[in-house]
């Protein structure tokens, strides 16, 4: 039995729980809630020493990082395969998935905390501040967190994370324009990486807004979201307290997304 480690507000996540759902597998969940600083004991380090979810285990075996567990349950169960068997697009899948791991979701971490994350952590007293920064292992995105929590929308990258996210609508409107889907004629993992952080845009209310209109990435989206695998494995799993923080807060910020966007 597949046991996987994650938490509702994970885009990481979010992901292997697609792709388990798309191929309707069983599997056991451990929930860590990452807001609460679960991921943090030292049990969940001896899975996880970053102290990130997702974590999977398969009969023993751990398997860390979102990308590589999602490549991996493929190879596990190759019926309808997610990696396509055409070196091109199996090609392009992987500049996809690149791209989702080395700019998208960290600039996505970046676009949470300074939009969202941030006003829930003013109603925290500033001992529970400081421990929540001391808690992460990891010295650099400790770093980031007490960046993006002083600085806010002062950030150098608050800018980035804006630009980020617009290359990836851009990108994915123009392939778009060649295939159905990301990296070819049929769904992919290039697809089910890039669907949690479109949907981070659309649980801040930004998607509608943002221009220009992206009719192909749009439409894309909204095929992704009727997929019988999107609301057990996106959107079920997210604590209603917090989609309505990711949806009150992200209005609150569109005026300061809106003005990078009219500076690109
Ligand atoms: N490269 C890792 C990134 C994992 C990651 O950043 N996970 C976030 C949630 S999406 C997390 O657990 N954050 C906890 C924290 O920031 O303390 C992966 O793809 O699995």
């Amino acid at each position: 039995m597949l046991e996987l480690y994650h938490h509702g507000s994970s885009v990481c996540a979010a992901k292997v729980r697609m792709v388990l759902s798309e191929k309707d597998m069983d599997w056991t969940g451990h929930y860590i809630d990452i807001l609460k600083g679960e991921q943090f004991t030292p049990e969940y380090l001896k899975l996880n020493p970053k102290g990130v979810v997702p974590t999977l285990i398969d009969d023993g075996t751990v398997i860390r990082e979102s990308t590589v567990i999602c490549e991996y349950i493929d190879h596990i169960n190759p019926d309808t395969p997610l990696r396509p068997a055409n070196p091109v697009e199996a090609a392009r899948m992987r500049n996809w998935t690149k791209f989702v791991d080395e700019y998208v979701h960290p600039m996505c971490a970046t676009l949470t905390f300074t939009c969202s994350h941030r006003v829930t952590m003013s109603y925290m007293s500033k001992d529970e501040i400081e421990e929540f920064f001391a808690k992460t292992p990891d010295a650099g995105l400790r770093e980031r967190k007490r960046g993006w929590f002083e600085l806010g929308f002062e950030g150098p990258e608050f800018v980035k994370s804006v630009q980020v996210f617009e290359k990836l609508l851009k990108d994915m409107e123009s392939a778009l324009a060649d295939h159905e889907w990301l990296a070819g004629d049929s769904l992919s993992l290039a697809d089910i990486g890039v669907l949690p952080y479109v949907n981070r845009l659309a649980m801040f209310t930004m998607l509608e807004k943002w221009p220009p209109a992206r009719p192909r990435a749009l439409d894309w989206f909204e095929r992704m979201k009727a997929r019988e695998s999107f609301e057990p494995a996106v959107n079920e799993y997210l604590p209603e307290s917090l989609a309505n923080d990711f949806r009150t807060n992200g209005a609150k910020s569109w005026p300061e997304v809106e003005k990078v966007l009219e500076s690109l």
